[in-house]
């Protein structure tokens, strides 16, 4: 066919051609006389200008790419915590400052447009945001790739702080439109839900089961165009919005029942309403499961639906799609796409279940053994009778070799079931993905020798050729070029611009950290970083923050894993240790917190509210006189994660070791020059190794050593007598101090800690607090200071998630990358 033709016009990327096609959207997009353009009126019209530009490209892409014998890379996951568009997609294009140009000519502030722009919250953390990376990288390296998930309507809730407790208010991302999507109200999909099954003789006689479903929606398609850093590979995110399929309206029509065809639409589109907001332990509620098979189904019957439009025979489609399963929560596919090769394809279960394995890859992220997903057979089986069985047969035949290894060895058998038969009866997600998978990994090196060694230990023993690390990266383009100029500016000087694709040529940079004068530049870049957010603070907060102060910044989920409340005791330590001695000799600090707590797990709640209540107590206290200020960021999401990582002097990556799968936040915090204080849990390790210890300031426990600890049992109470000052931290929250006298409020944090600590602050908080002293002593020597600093940033090129996704590629997905031109 003939090359689609798209050049001139809105694909004209000069700066002639973007301020016409500007110009053209605020009158025929948005309706608007300029005069009258309201702010939103602006950023769509900015919004559809750009989108304009990736559109041309996407069609480049898809054209160039159709009837061309290619794999494809499909990204099912739940999650995808994108952040803004607007300003990543002109970084992206290379036409950042020619947009800023043409804002100053048209008389208006480009920063207020893009504060304009709504977020797509559609994660609720580190495993979203990983998505949104893998996506970036995946474009950037000209891999074709669809990123499939879920059109939440209510994406993660916003979150106000009232009186120091955390308040959730409902996300409306959609409330003034979105310009980055497309709907496709002609690619949808039918899924179904509940009923029974039935066998029948196909014509062929053979033996057949059919699903015959108690109710079917409908998933509507809707794409946003994902492009790669200066690049023409311009991806698709395919997300589905669940709807009432039309037939149902027509039918209660007729029959006059019209509440209930409502009651019907209300229903399904319900599927798709709101995001959970639990990141581990998920909620094992109907309709996340619902909400899983929904996306999975949908992107399975389109996976199958592009592959035949090429005309491909079913039994070649892994050559053709790699499916990335992101943790368990589209584990259903492996029994959903038997089920579509089986019951609707006709295929026979033997090669079925070839391709099924070939095809997916299983990513697990995390080691809680709460957060492992696990659903009740009656609840899988009410809803997805078929499923079941296709799942009773696929543990069948896997029992069958698991007893041909190692006959009578019936609790191995047990252990690897994918049902739990240990009390109730459990459909194990995660052994599901590991069986219907042809490879497992783990997201960083620790995490990785972790399950094989522990809860995957038996699959691994089965089949370890499955088993590999991809330790996990985060995209540069947003979390240093975007989120920091001044520093990306800084290096360009240096070093050019290259390392924004290979950020290995970051070690340039190293001799630069011997150069007085560029030391001073690098602080002063730090500081203006630092006034920044300290304004932005100031905003949101009321709170007055000193920008020479060092900048100690904690910003994450809530959990007790990660231990907040341990940076809270060491806190009231250094507080405690000021109230009992006023001239204490202390480098002022700053102790900025951040991030969202599940709605319904109180103890991380009240940790928010132990942290803002420290802060009133403290930032008031006159004996402190400005050496201690503590602040609760409110909201925070990538938009304002922005302002808060180019502006941090310290790291806190504190979990208990063994419980942080790898962490991301570490990764954009060091790149952004901060220095690490962190145990050996996740990517830390990593990141120690490559930044050099020395560069490093580490403490507590080894994963080993909270094992042994654990299994030798662990007496909370006797570290507490052996610390006068950890009592002293304790007896203030308990005595009322933090809380008006009252005794309650942080009883349950307190009685937590001194009867169970299940995440050993109390086995940590010594070495904590003896390291935040080197902290201060280091803080004190800038020269230094600023040279380990430099080294961070320049030996953090491995933790790009091109990196991880290179790796990927050649070792589980198989894929090369295809460049795109425009012409
Ligand atoms: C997170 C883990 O907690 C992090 O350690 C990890 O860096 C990221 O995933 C990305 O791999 N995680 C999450 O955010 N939600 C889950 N349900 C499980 C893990």
């Amino acid at each position: 066919s003939e090359p689609v033709s798209c050049t001139g016009g809105r694909a004209d990327m000069s700066l002639d051609g973007l301020r016409r096609t500007f110009r053209e959207h605020v009158f025929y997009t948005q309706g608007r006389f300029p005069s009258v353009a309201t702010r939103n009126d602006l950023y769509m019209a900015f919004a559809y200008t750009v989108r304009d530009q990736l559109l041309h490209r996407w069609i480049k892409t898809v054209e160039q790419m159709a009837g061309k014998d290619l794999k494809i890379v499909s990204y099912l996951s739940a999650e995808f915590l994108l952040g803004p568009h607007l300003e990543n997609n002109l970084i992206n294009l290379g036409i950042y400052d020619d947009v800023l140009g043409i804002a100053k000519e048209e008389g208006f502030d480009i920063q207020v447009i893009f504060d304009q722009e709504e977020e797509p919250g559609l994660g609720n953390g580190g495993l979203g945001r990983l998505a949104a990376c893998y996506l970036d990288s995946l474009a950037s390296l000209e891999v074709p790739a669809i990123g499939y998930g879920i059109r939440y309507e209510f994406g993660i809730f916003d979150q106000e702080i009232r009186d120091g407790w955390q308040v959730e208010r409902t996300d409306q991302w959609l409330r003034l439109g979105n310009p980055w999507e497309l709907a496709r109200p002609e690619i949808t999909c039918r899924v179904s839900f509940g009923g029974r099954t039935e066998p029948y003789q196909d014509d062929r006689g053979r033996y057949r089961v059919r699903w015959i479903p108690h109710r079917t929606v409908k998933g509507v398609a809707y794409d946003t165009p994902i492009l790669g850093y200066r690049v023409n590979t311009c991806n698709l995110l395919r997300l589905w919005k669940a709807e009432a399929i039309e037939s149902f309206e027509f039918e209660a029509f007729n029959v006059g029942d019209y509440y209930g065809a409502v009651d019907e639409k209300i229903y399904s589109e319900n599927i798709t309403k709101v995001l959970y907001p639990n990141d581990e332990p998920v909620q094992g509620k109907q309709l996340r499961l619902e909400q899983q098979y929904f996306f999975v189904s949908c992107s399975l019957q389109d996976m199958l639906r592009i592959y035949k439009l090429g005309g491909g025979k079913l039994d070649r489609f892994s050559r053709h799609f790699a499916i990335q399963l992101n943790d368990t929560h589209p584990a259903l596919g492996v029994a959903e796409l038997m089920r579509l090769l089986v019951d609707e394809e006709g295929m026979d279960w033997e090669p079925a279940w070839d391709v099924t394995c070939k095809t997916f890859g299983y990513t697990n992220h995390t080691l809680l053994p709460e957060a492992l997903e696990k659903w009740p057979v009656e609840l899988f089986a009410g809803l997805f009778p078929r499923h079941m069985e296709i799942i009773y047969e696929i543990n069948r035949r896997f029992l069958d070799e698991v007893r041909r290894r190692w006959p009578g060895d019936e609790a191995r058998v047990a252990r690897m079931s994918l049902i739990d038969e240990s009390g109730g009866r459990f459909v194990r997600m995660a052994h599901l993905a590991c069986v219907g998978s042809h490879a497992i990994n783990g997201v960083a090196e620790l995490h990785s020798r972790l399950l094989k060694e522990d809860v995957l230990r038996d699959f691994h023993e089965m089949t370890p050729e499955k088993f590999s690390n991809k330790t996990n990266g985060v995209t540069p383009r947003r979390f240093l070029v975007l989120a920091n100029p001044g520093l990306t500016r800084l290096i360009e000087g240096k070093i050019g611009d290259t390392w924004i694709r290979r950020p290995e040529e970051l070690r340039k940079l190293e001799p630069c950290a011997d150069d007085p004068a560029f030391r001073e530049e690098w602080r002063r870049v730090k500081l203006e970083n630092k006034k920044n957010l300290a304004r932005v603070i100031r905003e949101r907060t009321g709170i007055e923050v000193d920008p020479a102060s060092m900048f100690d910044i904690q910003v994450k989920r809530l959990h007790e894993y990660k231990r907040q409340h341990l940076n809270v005791l060491h806190i009231i330590a250094l507080y405690d240790r000021i109230k009992r001695n006023p001239s204490y000799d202390l480098c002022p600090r700053t102790f900025i917190f951040g991030g969202k707590a599940a709605p319904g797990y109180f103890m991380a709640k009240l940790i928010i509210k132990l942290i803002n209540s420290v802060g009133d107590t403290v930032n008031r206290d006159p004996d402190v006189n400005g050496r201690l200020k503590v602040v609760f960021f409110p909201d925070l999401n990538v938009k304002n994660a922005k302002f808060i990582y180019p502006a941090a002097d310290l790291s806190e990556q504190i979990s208990t070791a063994g419980k942080e799968a790898s962490g991301t936040g570490n990764m954009k915090f060091s790149m952004n020059g901060a220095l690490t204080i962190g145990t050996l849990d996740g990517a830390n390790v990593e990141i120690r190794e490559e930044v050099g210890a020395e560069n490093f300031f580490l403490f507590g426990l080894t994963a080993e050593e909270v094992y042994s600890l654990k299994r030798d049992g662990y007496r909370p109470m006797e570290y507490f007598q052996a610390n006068p000052e950890l009592q002293r931290v304790v007896e203030r929250i308990a005595s009322g101090y933090f809380s008006n006298g009252d005794r309650e409020l942080f009883k349950p944090l307190v009685d937590a800690l001194m009867f169970h600590d299940t995440f050993m602050l109390f086995a940590d908080f010594g070495s904590y607090a003896d390291v935040q002293g080197r902290v201060d002593e280091a803080y004190r020597d800038r020269e230094h200071w600023t040279r380990m600093s430099i080294l961070n940033s320049a030996r953090m090129g491995k933790f790009s998630s091109d990196r991880a996704i290179r790796e990927y590629c050649e070792d589980i997905w198989k894929v090369k990358p295809v460049p795109i031109l425009l012409e």
